[in-house]
C-alpha cells in the first residue's frame, strides 16, 4: 500500500494507482473528459490534471500513478484556472449548439463545462466548414467533426477491443482531428456498424442515423399498419437514461409506451427468437450429422455486425454461417406474410419496426438479401436511444403507465428467446432445443449454462456436451471482434475445433450493443444487463424454445416443420449480396 494525502487528507491506496482513482478513494472527484479505465489512459484532454508538492509541472491525474509520500492538490488556483483553461480551448473547436445535440443533458463536456461555470468563451470559435456535409446522410453512423473533442476513446475501443481500426488522426498541430483510418471514407472503411466508438464517446461526436421522424410519419399514416418489436437486450437498458429503476422498466412499460407513441400492435422479438433456435438448431443437427462440422464450425448468423465482418475479412467462409436470418428479420418475413394473412390485409399495408440495442440492425434490414415476396422484411430500426428519445418527445411518464401485455399471435416468448441478448444466450438455447430433437425429451433447463461468458469479453468460452446418442458437441461462445479475431485465427491454424461458435459483435453481446443508452458514469453495463436477461429466463415458465405455443401454432398453420420448403423462403438466406 501507498500512503498519500489529496488536499490534506490522508490515503491508503494499493501501489500502482493512478492519481484520480486515488483521489476517488479519498472522496474527491477530479473532473476528466477522455480517460476510459483500462482503455483510455492517455492524458489527451488535459482536464484532469492536478498539482503535486515538489513538482514544477501540473500532471494529469488519469495516467500517472501515486508513489510514497505524493501530496496531491486538486483544487489550487493554478489548477482551477489551468482546467477552465482547457476546457475553454476545447469548447473553442466544439459546435456548442447543444439544444441541437442529441448528447444534451448527457454530456460529458456540456457537464463539466457547466460545472466549471464557463459562461463564455474567451477564445474565438475555430470550427471545421462544411464538415457536416461531406458525411453521407445515408449510413447508419453518423459523425460531426465539430462536435469531436479529439479524446480518441473511439479509437482505442475500435482498435484494442473490435481490432478494426476504423479510426484515426489526421492532420497535424491544430488542424488535428479523428478521421477515417487510411484517408478512406467511410463507405469504404471496414467499420461493421458495431457502433462501440457511439456508446463510448463522451460527446454528441458520434450517433446513429436519427430515423425517428420515420417511425412518426408511418404511424401517422393511416393507409399504414405498424407492428413494433422490441428486441431482448433493449429491455435491460432503456430505462437507464430515464432515470426509471429496473423494476419499474419492464418490457412491459415499454410495450404500453409503444402503444402510446401509436403503434399498432406490439410484439417481442424474443418470440422470433424461439423461431430462430428452431431453425438454426435444426440446420445445425443436419450439418452436424452430416459431418460437415468436423473441419469447419457453423457460426451463429443473427449478429449482422459479425455477418459484415466475416464477409469483410473471412469471405471465404460465409457459407459456414448458419443460412437462419436473424431474429429481427424472420419476426418481419413472419409479420409480413403470415400476420398480414391472419388479419386479412395485403402486406404493403404492413409498416414493420424494430427496436433494437444495435447499429447494424439499421443496414441488416436494408440488405437485398432480407426480404420475401411480401417485400422487406423490416422497413425500420430504430435503437434503444432512439426508443427513449421518442418517449421523451411525446411527454411520457413511464413510471406513471401499467405493465400491459403483448399482442398476440407473435407475442409469446419462452427465456430461451429472452437470453439472445447476452453473450452465450444464442448456443444455450440452441443446445436445449437441439438435445430435445436428438433425445425426444428436456435436458435440465439449466444444463448447458458452461456456455455462460466466464470470461466476459475476454477471449472465449469452450465448452463440450454430450447431446444423446453419441454425440459430443464442441462449442464455443466469443463476443468482441479482437478476440472473434483471435479464435478465427486459431481455428484457421488448426489449433482448435469446434461444430458450433456462437459470436456477437459487441462485448457483454446485444446487452452492450452499440444502440443502447450512454451513460455518464463511465462503467461498463454488459455485464450488469445480461444477469438480467439471465434472471428473467430463470424465472420463466416456458425455457425451451420448441415448447413455444405461438410458435408451435406458427408451424402447424404456415410453415409445417423447420427446414421446409417455405421456412426456406421466409426464414432463410445464403448471406450473398
Ligand atoms: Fe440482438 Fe437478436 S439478440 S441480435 O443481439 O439474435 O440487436 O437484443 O434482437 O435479431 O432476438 C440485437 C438483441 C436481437 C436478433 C434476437
Ligand atoms: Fe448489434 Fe448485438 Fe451484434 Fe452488437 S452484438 S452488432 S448490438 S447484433
Amino acid at each position: 500500500m501507498v500512503n498519500i494525502t489529496v488536499n490534506g487528507t490522508a490515503v491508503q491506496v494499493p501501489e500502482g494507482t493512478t492519481i484520480l482513482n486515488a483521489a476517488k478513494a479519498a472522496g474527491v472527484d477530479i473532473p476528466h473528459l477522455c480517460y476510459l479505465k483500462d482503455l483510455n489512459e492517455i492524458g489527451a484532454c488535459r482536464v484532469c490534471c492536478v498539482e503535486i508538492e515538489g513538482e514544477r509541472n501540473l500532471v494529469p491525474s488519469c495516467n500517472n500513478p501515486v508513489f510514497e509520500g505524493m501530496a496531491i492538490r486538486t483544487n489550487t488556483d493554478r489548477v482551477r484556472r489551468t482546467r477552465r483553461i482547457n476546457v475553454e480551448l476545447i469548447l473553442s473547436q466544439h459546435d456548442c449548439h447543444c439544444a441541437t445535440c442529441p448528447r444534451s443533458g448527457n454530456c460529458h463536456l456540456q457537464n463539466v463545462a457547466n460545472d466549471l461555470g464557463i459562461l463564455e468563451n474567451p477564445y474565438p470559435s475555430d470550427l471545421v466548414t462544411g464538415a457536416r456535409a461531406q458525411w453521407p446522410r445515408d449510413f447508419p453512423l453518423y459523425r460531426d467533426t465539430n462536435k469531436c473533442i479529439k479524446c480518441m476513446r473511439c479509437i482505442q475501443v475500435c482498435d484494442k477491443i473490435q481490432g478494426v481500426h476504423v479510426w484515426d488522426l489526421s492532420g497535424t498541430g491544430s488542424r488535428t482531428r479523428v478521421d477515417v483510418s487510411g484517408n478512406r471514407r467511410i463507405k469504404e472503411s471496414d467499420c461493421v456498424l458495431c457502433g462501440q466508438c457511439i456508446t463510448h464517446c463522451p460527446t454528441g461526436a458520434l450517433r446513429e442515423r436519427n430515423d425517428t421522424q420515420r417511425a412518426f410519419d408511418a404511424i401517422a399514416d393511416p393507409e399504414k399498419i405498424t407492428v413494433v418489436q422490441i428486441a431482448p437486450a433493449v429491455r435491460t437498458a432503456w430505462g437507464e437514461t430515464l432515470g426509471l429503476t429496473p423494476e419499474q422498466a419492464t418490457v412491459h412499460r415499454m410495450a404500453a409506451c409503444l402503444r402510446r407513441l401509436g403503434f399498432d400492435y406490439v410484439f417481442d422479438t424474443s418470440f422470433s427468437a424461439d423461431l430462430t433456435i428452431m431453425e438454426e438448431g435444426t440446420e445445425f443437427l443436419h450439418r452436424y450429422q452430416a459431418g460437415e462440422t468436423r473441419d469447419l464450425p457453423m457460426f451463429t448468423s443473427c449478429c449482422p455486425g459479425w455477418v459484415r465482418y466475416l464477409k469483410s475479412h473471412y469471405p471465404q467462409w460465409t457459407d459456414r454461417l448458419s443460412t437462419a436470418k436473424s431474429p429481427q428479420q424472420m419476426f418481419g418475413a413472419v409479420t409480413k406474410n403470415y400476420f398480414a394473412q391472419k388479419l386479412g390485409v395485403s402486406p404493403d399495408k404492413i409498416y414493420c419496426v424494430s427496436i433494437m440495442p444495435c447499429i447494424a440492425k439499421k443496414q441488416e434490414c436494408d440488405l437485398p438479401t432480407m426480404h420475401t415476396e411480401a417485400g422487406k422484411d423490416v422497413d425500420l430500426v430504430l435503437t434503444t436511444r432512439e426508443l427513449v428519445r421518442m418517449i421523451r418527445a411525446e411527454r411520457l411518464h413511464p413510471e406513471a403507465l401499467p405493465e400491459e401485455a403483448f399482442d398476440s399471435p407473435l407475442g409469446t416468448y419462452t427465456g430461451a428467446g429472452v437470453i439472445f441478448g447476452v453473450t452465450g444466450g444464442v448456443m444455450e438455447a440452441a443446445l436445449r432445443s437441439a438435445y430435445y430433437l436428438v433425445n425426444g425429451k428436456n435436458p435440465k433447463a439449466e444444463a448447458f449454462t458452461a456456455v455462460r461468458g466466464h470470461a466476459f469479453a475476454q477471449g472465449w468460452t469452450e465448452a463440450e456436451f454430450d447431446l444423446g446418442d453419441g454425440a459430443i458437441v464442441r462449442t464455443a461462445v466469443v463476443n468482441g471482434l479482437g478476440n472473434t479475431h483471435h479464435l478465427l485465427e486459431a481455428i484457421a491454424a488448426g489449433k482448435v475445433h469446434y461444430d458450433f461458435v456462437e459470436v456477437m459483435a459487441c462485448p457483454g453481446g446485444c446487452a452492450g450493443g452499440g444502440g443502447q443508452p450512454q451513460n455518464l458514469d463511465d462503467e461498463e453495463r454488459a455485464a450488469e444487463r445480461g444477469k438480467r436477461l439471465y434472471a428473467l429466463d430463470q424465472c420463466s415458465t416456458l425455457r425451451f424454445s420448441h415448447e413455444n405455443p405461438e410458435i408451435q401454432t406458427l408451424y402447424r398453420e404456415a410453415l409445417d416443420a423447420p427446414g421446409s420448403e417455405r421456412a426456406e423462403e421466409w426464414l432463410h438466406t445464403d448471406h450473398h449480396g
